[in-house]
């Protein structure tokens, strides 16, 4: 399905749309065309893409799914929000280049990780990525972008690196706030002096080794914790009330802040999951 500037806006709503021939688009929105998606399932197969947004469009996704092989490709100063909303789309789950505007609230990315290039910019705010597709090779955030990279109460689990800080502007431009970085091989990759955490955050990477990371005294650096398979946190991770008193809510809808260590102040936990106690272990 193409849209473009023939059309303002549209709006669809419950629709499931899959694409399974070879380079096939799910839906195109150009030409400066905003659509309002709710309710809707994208599947791709094969060597096919879910979405593409260029040229001007805006995707504002909300309680939207991709399955399949290749989800989103957002360039040429497009714009993309999601909000409670799912992507688990393969090898090459979200891309976005060419000063291209990403918002994400609320969104859970499996799978593999995001891609960011160019002039593009992400925030972030309640977003848990857990990054194996690609085995010891897989990247929760890749950031080659000279645009801004904020993320707040972000969770990341990699199989191999957390964020990786790529030329020609790695993670210069990156802030990190109450957010977990848990890359299995390496927590950042390029680590770039100029990567801000401006808010007591926590990283580790399986072999301990924390490298520049640890000059930042804004970085905890010890293991989340992770329930079981999950990203809620154990009762004992240190991720627990170290955050503020922000957002309203964490990704599953539990109410933040809770006080989650007993000492009778209410604080938010980094990441992406407030620990509920009674519901978490
Ligand atoms: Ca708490």
């Amino acid at each position: 399905m193409v849209v473009s500037n023939s059309v303002n806006r549209i709006f669809i709503n419950n629709l499931q749309i899959e694409n399974t021939g070879n380079m096939t688009y799910g839906l195109i929105l150009d030409g400066g065309v905003y659509a309002r998606v709710t309710d809707t399932k994208f599947f791709s197969d094969s060597e096919s893409v879910a979405l593409l947004v260029h040229q001007g469009a805006t995707f504002d996704g909300y309680h939207v799914e991709f399955l399949g092989t290749t989800g989103v490709f957002a360039w040429d100063d497009s714009r993309v929000y999601l909000q409670n909303s799912i992507l688990a789309a393969g090898y090459s789950n979200f891309t976005a280049l060419h000063n291209t505007f990403v918002s994400f609230y609320n969104v859970t990315v499996k799978g593999s990780g995001i891609w960011f290039y160019d002039n593009s910019d992400l925030f972030a705010t309640n977003v848990d990525i857990t990054a194996f597709e690609r085995g010891v090779d897989s990247v929760g955030i890749g950031s080659h972008t000279a645009g801004n990279i904020s993320l707040s109460y972000v969770t990341i689990e990699s199989e191999g690196t957390g964020i990786s800080c790529e030329d020609p502007f790695g993670c210069e431009w990156m802030g990190i706030n109450y957010s977990i970085v848990y890359g299995h091989r390496i927590a950042v990759e390029n680590a770039d002096p100029m990567l801000s955490v401006n808010s007591q955050s926590l990283f580790w990477q399986d072999d301990g080794d924390c490298g520049v990371l640890c000059d930042k005294q804004t970085i905890m650096w010890v293991n989340p914790k992770f329930l079981d398979d999950s990203h809620n946190l154990r009762h004992s991770s240190h991720a627990i009330d170290m955050g503020g008193s922000d957002p309203a809510e964490d990704i599953r809808g539990y109410y933040r802040p809770t006080d989650g260590n007993g000492d009778g102040i209410e604080a938010s936990d980094l990441g992406a999951f407030e620990y509920v106690p009674g519901v978490d272990d």
